[in-house]
């Protein structure tokens, strides 16, 4: 069996030296100065950007609580890479791995799933933050802020797809008293590292076929939320967070959590709304979304994704749909009232890759929207010179952003160019490939011979 997929090809030694790296970087600063940019000021802006890196990548969103329930909720994750992480130590190992090799300070987005209950069944409306003090602890030494959301799928209790909207009103209960538990976490987690934690709600309700009533399950969505968000927290802790989907598998023709719903409640009630890339009809983008709901909601949370198909969450890539996701915060002044989150989960590729090309592409978006010439691009619109605005929209495309991405990852200490490859394949190697799916270590040896089978 192989276990790990011998690379045929070794990665290409493209390193550079300091000295060329630096001379790259004088020149396109040299460019990018004429045409009217601080090259120094964007890099300092980029480096004040958190990424929130959800943990759920590093194991294929199963958490902790081993019941043995699916997922469900129309999640779905494919792919059998081996080497996930089985353990909470091993998921913070293969994110602290994951770190090294992404330039700036970023965050971590954590699910209820993955309390540490030191083995004990703790029902989910019963979680407190102790059993998160030690991702607390060890956040704290990372330097690493937390983010939160609570749990509404892979759980008996959701098994039929509804939570927060069941007609039972015991199980809606379940539902509301698990809400209010992660606020308090949340909370907890916000007070600790002196900076709100950003906490999410996402539930799975909806339906496969046409339903009859649309309207009760919103009406009893509201109360749900209303019930959670009744108990007054600081918002120096925590921030609320409502996210809304079009349709999932298994609710292709209603979910409950709509935009429009989501969009209302927000507004009503003044809370952060998230808006994920890949829920939304699959030609829907997001970015030209930011611009009209920051009018009427405080902020928002993105959960950046990438939708294929049927899919809402492929490994982000540097699309032109991420690109304009930037473009948009940056164009609009938006970047203190928006908190960027990634929303993938992948398990046919190394895990941890997963995070660092993720990660890495929306850093990079973020950089290439700093480095506009956005004074220019406004006075071309101001004067209606739309003429000379999509001609350099594309000239702009062309200039050394490569040369300014590498220099700010030789100056965070990270690998430049595709070198941080190698140093996951080494991770594999010496790590990963001692994991096996039971959770009993693989002998060295036969780890090591089926890696180059
Ligand atoms: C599901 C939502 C939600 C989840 C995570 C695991 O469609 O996007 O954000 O992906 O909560
Ligand atoms: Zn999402």
């Amino acid at each position: 069996m192989v276990l790990f997929p011998a690379s045929p090809v070794l990665i290409p030694d493209m390193s550079t030296t300091h000295t060329s790296l630096e001379t790259a970087f004088r020149l396109a600063n040299e460019q990018y100065s004429s045409a009217g940019v601080d090259v120094h000021g964007a890099l300092k802006t980029l480096a004040t950007i958190p990424i929130s890196l959800h943990c759920w990548q590093g194991d294929d969103v199963g958490g902790f609580e081993n019941s043995g329930n699916a997922i469900g909720g129309g999640l779905a994750v494919t792919g059998r890479f081996p080497g996930k992480a089985r353990t909470a130590d091993e998921l913070r190992a293969d994110i602290q791995f994951a770190l090294t090799l992404i330039p700036g300070n970023h965050r971590l987005n954590l699910h209820a799933s993955y309390a540490e209950t030191a083995g004990r069944r703790v029902e989910r409306n019963e979680l407190v933050p102790a059993h998160f003090q030690t991702w607390i602890d060890w956040a704290r030494e990372q330097e690493l802020g937390l983010d939160f959301n609570p749990t509404y799928f892979a759980h008996e209790k959701a098994a039929d797809g509804w939570t927060l909207a069941h007609l039972d009103r015991g199980i809606r209960q379940f539902w509301i008293e698990h809400g209010i538990a992660c606020r308090r976490i949340a909370a907890a987690m916000g007070k600790a590292q002196k900076s709100p934690c950003v906490n999410n709600v996402w539930i799975p309700d909806g339906m496969k076929d046409i339903p009859i009533d649309r309207k009760g399950p919103r009406e009893t969505l509201a109360e749900s939320l209303d019930s959670i968000f009744a108990e007054s927290l600081p918002a120096t802790q925590i921030l609320d967070a409502v996210e809304c989907k079009l349709f999932g598998l298994g609710s292709e023709s209603y979910v409950v959590g709509s935009h429009e719903f989501y969009l209302g409640y927000a507004i009503s009630r003044q809370k952060v709304l998230c808006l994920d890339a890949g829920h939304f009809h699959p030609t829907e983008s997001i970015a030209d979304k930011i611009s009209s709901v920051l009018a009427w909601v405080p902020r928002l949370l993105l959960h950046v994704s990438r939708g294929v198909r049927w899919d809402s969450d492929h490994v982000v890539i540097l699309t032109d749909e991420l690109q304009s996701i930037a473009q948009e915060l940056v164009r609009g002044n938006f970047l203190d009232r928006v908190h960027v989150g990634l929303d993938f989960f992948d398990a046919s590729i190394n895990r941890i890759a997963a995070w660092v090309i993720g990660t890495r592409c929306m850093l990079k978006a973020l950089l290439m929207a700093l480095l506009e010439p956005i004074s220019m691009l406004r006075q071309f619109e101001r004067d209606g010179d739309y003429t000379a605005r999509l001609s350099m929209l594309e000239e702009i495309k062309t200039l050394p952003f490569g040369a300014v991405w590498d220099w700010y990852c030789l100056t965070s200490g990270v690998p430049t160019g595709p070198a941080w490859i190698d140093q996951v394949k080494q991770y594999e190697r010496t790590v990963q490939s001692r994991r096996n799916a039971s959770g009993a270590a693989i002998p060295a040896r036969s780890a090591a011979a089926a890696g180059s089978a």
